[in-house]
């Protein structure tokens, strides 16, 4: 392909000007919020909001440092730093147009394992004012069974014994707020972005019981000058494939080596509480309410749990991405079916918010045949997600003595997900760390159903609650003997 424009600054002026660009000055940036897990999700969300903040209204005071502390960082560690930070946003509509936006949020990268003590000095730095987090929902190293921290993790440990060279985001944290108590500097936020119920306050739990451990003098300091805002965090963004690369040469001339893709919709809901203050979101869109949790509640038991119920049954039923299955009748009338039956009852009461057109407006965003959502995504560490996103409903239904049959038959379909070969005999990768557990949990479940439930740290009680060990044991029976499409069919006309 000729006349290809690599991204950086240098070349913005060579960019066609049918992709929106930064039009503020990006020198002129303060950096005042470090975050840590870049991963595509961070690009189209909080960098993004950030981003309109600078182009639409001139706030220049939220730029993001971007930090990477694993290993596998030093891929996007990389192209943002031969980028200049810039990465093109492309925002694709149910009618198959799609907007590029060149994002120019992101001024600086420091890659944890290269130089530790940068990052530790980056967020010590008087300017910063939060710390934000995409860590997954199992980086927060909280046992689900116990809900106690994890500290028989070996990452923790060393971080317990080398403080200075810390590998895990626990540490890196707890060193820079040592070094910002020792200075004098004021306090900070430290804001997650990760699909929990109650993001900050897991926050605030995991990190203070790794400081009680590891600088018990600090524990003070953290309690009066940290503040752990929970926030619900909202945007689909699916893994970015080759063909969105060659898409961006083709219509734009633009060489991007890892451009992100997202569905229009956005939504980010926070708890006002900011130490140390925070940019003007509320400008964006952003929205700042006094309890998150109904909205939380809301966005987990239905969006999250709806592509873990999307993602598990389409696996078996042999699709790839997301708007395959969403778009197959059976499956969309099964999730609609799981969310008014199963879901809607646990959710309270939610004021001022149309429930119905949520619920609506989901079946269309996972309908979005453009944003080809991978399933392998969708099925990524449901470990982690499965307990937050399902289990948590499940113990209100039964809690109630309510339905429980579609959130059984897709727990059944997971543990039947974990022999890691689909109804068309083809095998795909099983990605999640507790892979051999569940593995060997679903093997045995082949002559012993409860062995799957038997795995504490997941399903904690729920293997003492008869109602639901029974139908467990019915839909796995189900599971294994029938399609899914079957399984699905026979729930559906129930
Ligand atoms: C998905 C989320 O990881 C998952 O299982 O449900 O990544 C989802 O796409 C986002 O939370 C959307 O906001």
């Amino acid at each position: 392909m000729e006349n290809l424009i690599g991204l950086n600054q240098e070349n913005m002026g060579a960019i066609s000007s049918r992709v929106e660009k930064p039009t503020y000055n990006r020198d002129s940036i303060t950096t005042s919020i470090v975050h840590i897990g870049v991963g595509n999700f961070h690009r189209s969300h909080q960098a993004f909001y950030a981003h309109e903040l600078m182009q639409n209204h001139g706030v220049l005071d939220c730029g993001i440092c971007g930090v990477g502390l694993m290993d596998f960082d030093q891929k996007i560690y990389k192209v943002l730093k031969d980028q200049d930070g810039l990465y093109t946003l492309m925002i694709k509509e149910l009618d198959g147009t799609f907007t590029a936006k060149v994002i120019g949020s992101i001024v600086e990268f420091i890659f944890g394992p290269e130089n530790p003590s940068a990052v530790i000095e980056k967020i010590a730095h008087p300017d910063i004012k939060i710390i934000s987090l995409t860590i997954t929902e199992g980086g927060y190293n909280l046992n689900e069974g116990t809900g106690k921290f994890d500290f028989s993790n070996p990452l923790i440990q060393q971080d317990l014994e080398n403080p200075e060279a810390p590998k895990t985001v626990f540490g890196y944290i707890t060193q820079a707020l040592k070094l910002r108590k020792t200075r004098g500097e004021h306090g900070l936020t430290i804001q997650s972005c990760d699909n929990i119920q109650e993001n900050g306050e897991v926050a605030k739990k995991a990190l203070t019981e790794f400081i009680k451990k590891a600088e018990p003098e600090l524990v003070d300091w953290v309690q009066e000058n940290v503040s752990f805002p929970n926030a619900m965090v909202d945007r689909i963004t699916p893994v970015t494939v080759a063909e969105d690369i060659e898409t961006l040469k083709e219509k734009f001339q633009i060489e991007d080596k890892w451009p992100v893709v997202c569905e229009p919709f956005n939504q980010w809901v926070v708890e006002d509480h900011f130490v140390s203050g925070r940019p003007a979101w509320e400008k964006v869109g952003v929205q700042f309410v006094e309890n998150v949790l109904p909205y939380e509640n809301m966005k987990l038991r239905l969006l999250n749990a709806g592509h873990s119920c999307l993602g598990i049954l389409g696996a078996l039923h042999g699709y790839n991405t997301i708007d395959q299955v969403a778009t197959d009748k059976d499956f969309s009338k099964f999730l609609k079916d799981f969310m008014d039956v199963e879901v809607t009852p646990t959710l309270g009461s939610l004021d001022g918010m149309d429930l119905d057109a949520y619920k609506q407006t989901l079946l269309d965003r996972f309908q979005n045949v453009y944003i080809k959502d991978l399933i392998s995504r969708i099925c990524l560490e449901s470990s982690a997600k499965i307990p937050i996103f399902l289990l948590s409903t499940l113990r209100d239904q039964l809690k109630g003595n309510q339905n429980i049959d579609r959130i059984t038959l897709v727990i059944a379909a997971w543990c039947k997900y974990n022999d890691g070969v689909d109804e068309n005999n083809n095998t795909y990768e099983i990605k999640d760390v507790m892979k051999d557990t569940l593995i060997k949990a679903a093997e045995l479940s082949h002559k012993n159903p409860i062995a799957f439930l038997e795995i504490n740290s997941i399903f904690g009680d729920l293997v003492n609650n008869d109602v639901f060990v029974n139908a467990f044991v019915s839909a796995l029976n189900k599971v294994r003997n029938k399609s899914i499409k079957d399984c699905i069919q026979e729930i559906n006309i129930s």
